[in-house]
């Protein structure tokens, strides 16, 4: 295990991969910006560098700085938690060129989930369920244009392949409006992501967004922990995950889990993944895979027992997991609730001084949050505060939980999404189970709160 690692990351990762390295006798460095010079993580760490002033582009994404302070602390290795550059496939190629360890997978392999058209061809080839049409990305030729979208069907969706994340994509209904879509998609795509190449999809009216956590080391082994469903969320944003995703039968989801694991080995992934994927009508389609931890790690932990990020710690050592596909258990259901800095149904931000803060707590409740009384949250980064994650042995006894943990949680002195929250949790649709990515938005947009 490494001696010393640094953390590129802030906020409640930050804390949260601290913590992993206490577990493991693992020394750690954190990078703050000045906005972050007096946060929790940056108190609890053995080292802390200023990489910068607050704005993200000038601390958290200055690559420069980051290398300079894994230089000057002794650091072996760097984990970039999510967001920033974790998913910055040159970034984890200058770590590597520059002696360290990259915790997370092969810039190769970043790079590769970074070309959505790359990560879908490369994943329907390892035996992993695309969404129907034509792979690769769209000709110029408007006719042959025409031609594919007739091939699948209307409607399609015409995405950037350098997007993802719902940037850059265009819902096209009919024929009359498609060529305009692709030029306006391509143009948007060029100047958003600096390639204009774009694909076409079968467009699904009313899925789910349900994902599958692996994790894979170096000596071929690779695992699924299982699903997750993370389809309440609005304009991209999750803001309520849980797991397993609920409605699926253990067969389904074991199918789905050993599809992406063998799709691991195939492609010779390392480190912890997520793919992502559409699912409507008892199938499973692929879209992307993201090649971080993600936010919702949590609730897998929940029910498997693993410590994810410590996997990524000792996945990245050269360790060999220490358990097999038939060692993995899946237990009870979890729920996260993601508690934001902002209008509960407006959602503008709400950056300020916290004046109180009373976390919840109890059998089966965690909290994962940076946050402590008059914290100051910087109106700089997201508005992302904590975590709240109940367990229960059943998806019934997590969401009990889940209303007492909301009920006892107090936060005062800045807007929280906290109502919003209890009115999710008491809502009869969601709690019967299976909603759609839509469902949230539908939601507000009939009580009259959309913007
Ligand atoms: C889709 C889709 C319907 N059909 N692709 C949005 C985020 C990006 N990861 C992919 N996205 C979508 N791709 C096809 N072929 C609908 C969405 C989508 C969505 C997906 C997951 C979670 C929330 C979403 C909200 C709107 C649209």
């Amino acid at each position: 295990m490494f001696e010393k690692i640094l953390i590129a990351n802030r906020g409640e990762i930050a804390l949260r991969i601290l913590r992993a390295c206490r577990e493991l006798g693992v020394k750690t460095v954190a990078v703050h910006s000045e906005a972050d010079a007096d946060a929790k993580y940056v108190r609890l760490a053995d080292e802390s560098v200023c990489i910068g002033p607050p704005p993200s582009a000038h601390s958290y994404l200055n690559v420069p700085a980051i290398i300079s302070a894994a230089e000057v602390t002794d650091a072996e290795a760097i984990h970039p938690g999510y967001g920033f550059l974790s998913e910055n496939a040159d970034f984890a190629e200058r770590v590597e060129k520059s002696g360290f360890v990259f915790i997370g997978p092969r810039p190769d392999t970043i790079r590769m989930m970074g070309d959505k058209v790359s990560a879908k061809i490369a994943m329907q080839k390892a035996g992993v369920p695309v969404v129907p049409g034509v792979e690769g990305s769209l000709p110029d030729d408007p006719q042959e244009i025409i031609r594919i979208a007739r091939s699948i069907g209307y409607p399609v969706i015409i995405k950037a392949a350098g997007g993802g994340g719902g940037r850059g994509m265009r819902v096209v209904y009919t024929e009359a409006a498609l060529l305009n879509a692709v030029s306006t998609t391509r143009g948007e795509a060029g100047a958003a992501f600096g390639n204009p190449t774009v694909y076409m999809e079968k467009y699904l009216e009313n899925p789910r967004h349900i994902e599958v956590q692996v994790l894979a080391d170096e000596h071929r082994n690779a695992v699924s922990l299982g699903t997750r469903d993370c389809s309440m969320q609005r304009r991209h944003q999750k803001i309520i995950e849980e797991a397993p995703a609920p409605g699926l039968t253990p067969r389904e989801m074991t199918r789905i889990g050993d599809r992406c694991a063998e799709a691991c080995r195939k492609i010779g992934y390392r480190g912890a993944g997520t793919f992502e994927f559409l699912y409507e009508k008892g199938e499973f389609f692929f879209i992307e895979m993201n090649t971080r931890v993600q936010v919702e790690h949590p609730v897998t932990e929940m029910i498997t027992g693993i410590d994810i990020v410590q996997m990524q710690l000792r996945i990245a050592a050269g360790e060999k997991m220490p358990f097999r596909q038939r060692d993995i258990e899946f237990r009870g259901h979890s729920i996260e609730c993601r508690i934001n800095a902002e209008h509960p149904f407006k959602f503008t931000p709400s950056p300020g001084r916290i004046t109180s803060w009373h976390v919840p707590g109890g059998p089966g409740i965690r909290v994962d949050s940076h946050v402590f009384a008059n914290y100051l949250v910087p109106p700089y980064y997201d508005s992302l505060i904590g975590k709240l994650i109940a367990y229960g042995d059943t998806r019934e006894q997590a969401f009990a939980r889940m209303r007492i943990a909301l009920s006892e949680m107090v936060v005062e002195g800045i807007l929280t999404n906290l109502p919003l929250h209890q009115e999710l949790m008491a809502d009869r649709e969601f709690i019967r189970g299976g909603t759609n990515i839509h469902y949230l938005e539908q939601k507000l947009a009939q009580a009259g709160r959309v913007d």
